[in-house]
């Protein structure tokens, strides 16, 4: 037999045999002439034959030569066409996957996932996914990180206690992480770098456009910082290396890439309330954290200043920051950490933590914390840690505000919500 070639490549190959494989697209059975468009993972051909075409969405080979033709996609197609049908469905699609877009709701979207993702605009979603964990990757491992995998099962809550699924571990009790943050801190203490993309757990208990009950989590931490600047710095390289390898399928959606400033403006979370207290008729001034609206204001203020659609708020709140969290020595009821906003949401949170063991007791019992639950995560600062510091960017909400997509669960290829635990 001869070896498959692909929809893109067919132009290679015009005025030799070929053979495609992949999902007849879309049939057309016109007077004296079918078209069958198939459908593969890098695109479609037109396959010119006779008789009634194999229904849609199933899956075909078809052997032929390849034809120039102007008006084919790519313009050649495949004419003396053999088709070989490897499997038929039962039941047509639950709505035409070859429309430009697809008319159906995103519940219904979401309830035949499987079957919707095959439309090429949903599928391009994540592939520029793929692609931006590539380049996250390809960066920081051009920086000296280390890629980890941490445990999914872990024993005590890392971010808060309240949004936790607690699970039956052989008998006792157990967490879904929300976080790998205990163990990347501690892998400091091995790596000095590393980095993890995974799945983390949130049991949000809002229903919202950019909560998921899991999420991908790309976290990055390195030793040997002089403040969470370094960290910002480290985290504007890993931005622009996924920018720069999601170019290609950003274009295949049509979709503009964002500009990464060489230097992200900043603003720290005092001034952004002072910001806030005079253009707007609330006083936010005496609040923890920012609210949504309030992010949407500040990005567009970074838009409207800087050109930027990237902004920087540093200095939250002590209060509202775990306990990990390492004050500003000028400031200490701030805190030497930092929120990104991308395009009016929170994309990344990251920050400097404390790294001296005696921190760690003083900072669970000022909470009214016991530190016992914490003993194997606190050994790591009692063996020697340097000052460090690390981030983490939810995958879906970068996909979502790259391709101005309203809703994360568009960005989610299965997502798991409030309401939703299928498919
Ligand atoms: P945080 O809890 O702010 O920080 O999460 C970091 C980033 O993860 C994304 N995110 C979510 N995405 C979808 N659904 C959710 N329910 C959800 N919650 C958070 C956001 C957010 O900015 N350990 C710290 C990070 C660190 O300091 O290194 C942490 O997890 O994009």
């Amino acid at each position: 037999m001869i070896s498959r070639v692909l929809s893109n490549d067919l132009p290679d190959h015009a005025g030799s045999r070929v053979r495609v494989a992949g999902w007849v697209h879309r049939g057309r059975h016109l007077k004296s002439v079918t078209f069958v468009i198939v459908r593969d993972r890098s695109g479609i051909t037109q396959v010119v034959t006779t008789g009634a075409p194999p229904p849609e969405e199933s899956v075909v080979t078809v052997t032929g030569t390849a034809t120039h033709n102007p008006q084919a996609p790519g313009g050649v197609e495949i004419t003396d066409a053999t088709i070989t049908v490897l499997s038929t469905p039962d039941s047509p699609p639950p709505f035409d996957l070859y429309r430009p877009t697809i008319p159906a709701t995103l519940p219904t979207l979401l309830d035949n996932a499987p079957v919707a993702l095959r439309h090429p605009l949903l599928r391009a979603r994540f592939e520029t996914a793929a692609a931006s964990v590539a380049g996250f990757r390809s960066t920081l491992d051009a920086m000296g990180f280390t890629e980890v995998h941490t445990p999914k099962i872990v024993a005590s809550a890392t971010e808060s206690g309240a949004n936790v699924f607690g699970i039956d571990y052989f008998g006792t009790r157990a967490y879904l992480a929300q976080s790998p943050q205990f163990f990347k801190q501690a892998l400091v203490g091995v790596f000095e770098r590393v980095y993890e993309t995974g799945p983390v757990f949130r049991a949000e208990p809002h229903d919202t456009t950019r909560h998921l009950a899991q999420y991908t989590s790309l976290d990055a931490e390195l030793g040997f910082v002089e403040d969470h600047g370094d960290v910002m710095r480290v985290l504007r390289e890993a931005i622009a290396g996924m920018v720069t390898a999601a170019e290609k399928s950003l274009r295949v959606l049509d979709v503009t890439p964002p500009e990464v400033p060489g230097e992200i403006p900043t603003l720290h979370f005092a001034e952004a309330q002072e910001l806030l207290a005079r253009n707007t008729s609330e006083d936010p001034r005496g609040e923890p954290d920012l609210a949504p609206a309030h992010e949407r204001l500040l990005s567009e203020w970074a838009r409207r200043e800087h050109g930027s659609e990237f902004l920087f708020v540093t200095g939250y709140p002590m209060r509202k920051r775990p306990f990990y969290t390492h004050p500003d020595p000028a400031r200490p009821d701030y805190s030497n950490s930092f929120d990104l906003l991308f395009r009016g949401v929170e994309l990344v949170t990251g920050g400097q933590r404390l790294h001296r063991h005696a921190d760690y007791l003083a900072a669970l019992a000022e909470r009214g914390q016991d530190p016992e639950p914490y003993r194997g995560y606190l050994s790591a600062f009692a063996h020697g840690m340097p000052p460090h510091g690390g981030f983490a960017l939810g995958l879906e909400r970068w996909t979502a505000r790259l391709l101005g997509v309203p809703n994360i669960r568009e960005t989610t290829l299965f997502p798991r919500d409030l309401h939703r635990l299928t498919p």
